[in-house]
């Protein structure tokens, strides 16, 4: 095979990506050629911590929005690689919800194994990709040395991720606001705000896991502001959800509801923005964060060059499992033994998932939706069948597990759908576990 395939990111969707042409290469199959192009030293991507914000030592936009402390905010039964177990990993089973570090090292684990670190070119990052010719020419600059080339390839897997470009609104009186405001991709160290009154504007994953971790590491009172709706969970007496912020006027908060508050610091939960800046407009994914993207056939392939492939680029109930079965039909297409339709029909593929994913009515239409389209594509390739109904049911046990208790639900364990092997219950209560090092959470 002479084909030759790019793969931006070395995040765990790149690192999918790498694993899937690696195991047709052990199954004795003949595999492109792979470049994987990573802007980090290090392999991971938003799992490789890093304790920078703002630009990196070459200037480049820092990725890493996780912050210290940071646990799975879902269950790993939900995640685990159908190929590669966390019994596998770790040689014995452990709790469900890892912090980072622990997922760090499982995600590195399995790309150790199958030995594809050389396949990818850290400190480059990509700058822009042009299509000619039935070709694609990738410009790099390679970090370290100064040195800015161009390479041509057939195939281009995006891989670059959806959650580091903040999106930042603005409200009144920031401008004049004697505290600190900061997004949460800039969040890094709970302990910051200890003794401190926040405001936390947003109410998903971000606005619920920094509040709780501030709460967890001391802040006096968390105050969090809504949009659309209140998350709703049980609070903790100093936690408190109120409408939206209209303005700040010194240091005082004044709401829809026209009630106020004083604050000490602001962290906008506000989410993330799709952004690809270095591809050009007839290459480039516009999509809002759902689970059915705009312009992906089969949620893989791009519908207007479908030489070109995104991974990961929905809205994620699902990850790593996800990441792979997307990973492994990228690479049955490549490779020839799937093919895409007419773009009349990759297009009307698109609108169909729209469609069902607006027919849902709640999360758990969602959770079962995005199950469904792992199932549909580990069928057409050789990735391992896995029990994604169960991986569901984790989930479904999980939001029953937060509704309970919002600062409880990672005491709790659930099944491997991998093993079978059910995992153990940590050794001690979330919001008790300061040390969060892979050391200390595998003393079970
Ligand atoms: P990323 O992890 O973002 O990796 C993308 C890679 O591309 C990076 O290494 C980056 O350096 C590289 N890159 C970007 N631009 C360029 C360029 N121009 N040139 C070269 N390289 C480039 N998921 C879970 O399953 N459980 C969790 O608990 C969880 N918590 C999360 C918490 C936070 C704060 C965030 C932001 C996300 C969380 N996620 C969680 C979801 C997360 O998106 C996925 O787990 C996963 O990291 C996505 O992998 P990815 O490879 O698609 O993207
Ligand atoms: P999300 O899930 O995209 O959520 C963004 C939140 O920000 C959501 O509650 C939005 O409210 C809110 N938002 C967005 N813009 C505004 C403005 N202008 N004003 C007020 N509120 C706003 O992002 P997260 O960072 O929480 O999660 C992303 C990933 O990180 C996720 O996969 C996790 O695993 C970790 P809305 O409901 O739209 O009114």
């Amino acid at each position: 095979m002479s084909k030759k395939v790019a793969i931006i990111g070395a995040g765990p969707s790149g690192l999918a990506q790498l694993r899937a042409f690696q195991s047709a290469k052990a199954n004795g199959e003949e595999i492109p050629e792979i470049v994987c192009f990573e802007k980090q030293s290090n392999w991971g991507g938003l799992w490789n911590y890093s304790w920078r914000t703002g630009l990196d030592e070459y200037g480049e936009p820092v990725h890493g929005s996780m912050y210290r402390y940071l646990w799975s905010n879902g269950p790993k039964e939900g995640l685990e690689f159908a190929d590669y177990s966390f019994e596998e990993h770790f040689g014995k089973q452990i709790a469900s919800y890892p912090p980072r570090a622990v997922l760090f090292d499982y995600i590195q684990g399995r790309v150790n194994k199958a030995g594809v670190r050389d396949w990818i070119r850290f400190n480059t990052a990509v700058r822009d990709v042009n299509f000619e010719n039935g070709k694609f020419f990738i410009k790099v600059h390679d970090l370290p040395n100064d040195r800015v080339y161009t390479e041509e390839f057939d195939n281009v897997i995006i891989a670059s991720g959806h959650f580091s470009t903040p999106n930042v609104p603005e409200f009144d009186g920031f401008e004049s606001f004697p505290g600190r405001i900061l997004h949460a991709h800039d969040f890094r160290d709970a302990l910051e705000f200890k003794d401190q009154n926040i405001l936390i504007i947003g109410t998903s994953y971000s606005a619920e896991d920094i509040g709780s971790q501030c709460w967890k590491y001391g802040a006096k009172t968390i105050t969090v502001s809504h949009r659309t709706a209140a998350m709703g969970h049980i609070w903790p007496d100093n936690w408190e959800e109120v409408p939206l912020l209209t303005k700040m006027d010194g240091n005082t908060a004044h709401f829809k509801d026209g009630t106020s508050k004083e604050i000490d610091a602001i962290i906008l939960c506000t989410g993330y923005k799709h952004h690809f800046p270095y591809l050009n407009d007839n290459l480039r994914l516009k999509t809002a964060n759902r689970l059915a993207t705009a312009d992906l056939y089969k949620g893989v392939a791009y519908v207007h060059n479908p030489a070109l492939m995104y991974i990961g680029m929905q809205d994620q109930w699902f990850t790593f499992n996800m990441f792979d079965a997307q990973a492994w039909w990228a690479r049955d297409v490549i490779m020839g033994k799937i093919s895409c339709p007419e773009k009349t029909e990759m297009v009307a593929d698109v609108i169909a998932r729209e469609n069902a994913e607006d027919s849902g009515e709640d999360d758990y239409d969602a959770i079962w939706y995005q199950g469904n389209y792992i199932k549909e594509l580990i069928e057409e390739t050789d990735y391992p069948n896995f029990d994604v109904e169960g991986a569901c049911q984790a989930f479904k046990a999980w939001k029953g597990h937060k509704k309970i208790n919002i600062m409880t639900f990672r005491d709790n364990s659930y099944k491997s759908v991998i093993t079978g092997t059910m995992a153990p219950i940590h050794h001690t209560p979330w919001k008790d576990a300061l040390d969060d090092s892979l050391e200390v959470y595998l003393q079970n």
